[in-house]
């Protein structure tokens, strides 16, 4: 006999299990995430691909699609009466709500993550990270808290279907859109221990400290665990991130010339999809150069609000086999 069972929505599960004050801001970044979804898939016929001819606070050039994602999230932050500051990795400064002195929490955000693969029509993502505000705290020092502080991350990936994945400290929870409305698709889910893949712009290689260069080698010719390891870089990291989730794996982006401090930032890449994949089983730390040692993701307490970080993140075994002076006060 055919049984038929309500989707559960995104709205109900957070409600369920978190409360309704957290539950209502999530369900209001997953609103403005619709319409952003909406604007990605008409693009290319609307006039809104493409350079927008101005650059933002990391000297990165906008698209038009940053510009419009992060107005799009920052307006509906604003009209939240739970979120007292917006800290989008497109704006220099903390944008401080007025008349929303108990208001419980801060967004920390990139709008538009992966934004150069979207005139190619690749996966693009969107990433939020809540903070909540101690009575007291002034907003932007609650959104430099520890990572471990979160009251919850979340990111949208944009791509054949859209999906969200959100965490509030009680396990990991993907979510696929249908209709307007994102409705559970998997409850708890779980990294695998060990995957098939490494992930890592390898055109920096030459650039990556030498016993990182060593670990990729030994995970490609199989001498680390036995088996090869197959390459996979999208060069958006929340599609990146959401393959090596599911599939298992690590991600890496290591220390180069050019970034000492690694690319990706704290904020608003690497502690939010910390704490998705530490609440998936998985593992996040820095990638120092050689001789010092590796630090967890979210024990880091962030200095400044656009900070960089290296990362490694993916699987406990993948992590835990990381060069030794990489990993030797977090692995036992
Ligand atoms: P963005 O936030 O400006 O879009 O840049 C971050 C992106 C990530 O999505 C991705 O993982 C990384 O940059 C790729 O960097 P690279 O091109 O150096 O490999
Ligand atoms: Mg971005």
């Amino acid at each position: 006999m055919l049984r038929f069972t309500m989707p559960v929505t995104l709205q109900h599960h957070v409600q369920q299990h978190h409360g309704a004050e957290l539950a209502s801001v999530i369900q209001a970044i997953a609103e403005a995430s619709v319409l952003i979804e909406r604007s990605l898939r008409t693009a290319a016929l609307s006039d809104i691909l493409g350079a927008q001819g101005s650059t933002n606070v990391q000297g990165e050039q906008q698209q038009k699609l940053d510009v419009l994602a992060n107005d799009l999230l920052t307006e509906v932050m604003r009209q939240h009466p739970a979120v007292a500051a917006a800290i989008s990795e497109e704006d220099e400064d903390a944008i401080v709500f007025t008349g929303k002195r108990d208001a419980a929490f801060v967004a920390i955000y990139d709008p538009l993550d992966g934004s150069s693969n979207i005139d190619v029509n690749v996966n693009v993502g969107t990433i939020v990270s809540i903070q909540r505000v101690a009575s007291g705290i002034e907003p932007t020092a609650a959104a430099l808290q520890a990572g471990s502080a979160q009251a919850g991350a979340l990111y949208v990936n944009y791509g054949p279907a859209t999906m969200l994945v959100y965490t509030a400290g009680r396990g990991t929870h993907s979510f696929t859109l249908s209709n307007g409305e994102y409705l559970l698709s998997t409850e708890g889910l779980t990294i695998p221990p060990q995957g098939p893949y490494y992930s890592v712009n390898e055109g920096n290689a030459d650039d990556f400290p030498a016993d990182i260069r060593d670990y990729l080698q030994s995970l490609r010719s199989g001498g680390l665990f036995g088996t090869r390891y197959g390459a996979r870089y999208i060069g958006s990291f929340i599609a990146d991130l959401h393959r090596t989730l599911l599939k298992g794996g690590v991600f890496l982006y290591p220390p180069t010339v050019k970034a000492p401090n690694g690319k990706l930032r704290l904020l608003y890449e690497a502690n939010p999809l910390a704490m998705l994949v530490e609440q998936a089983g998985g593992m996040a730390v820095t990638v120092p150069m050689a001789g010092m040692p590796a630090e967890r993701i979210l024990d880091l307490l962030p200095q400044a609000l656009h900070q960089r970080t290296t990362l490694a993140i993916g699987g406990p075994v993948e992590i835990g086999a990381l060069p030794a002076r990489a990993t030797r006060h977090l692995v036992a």
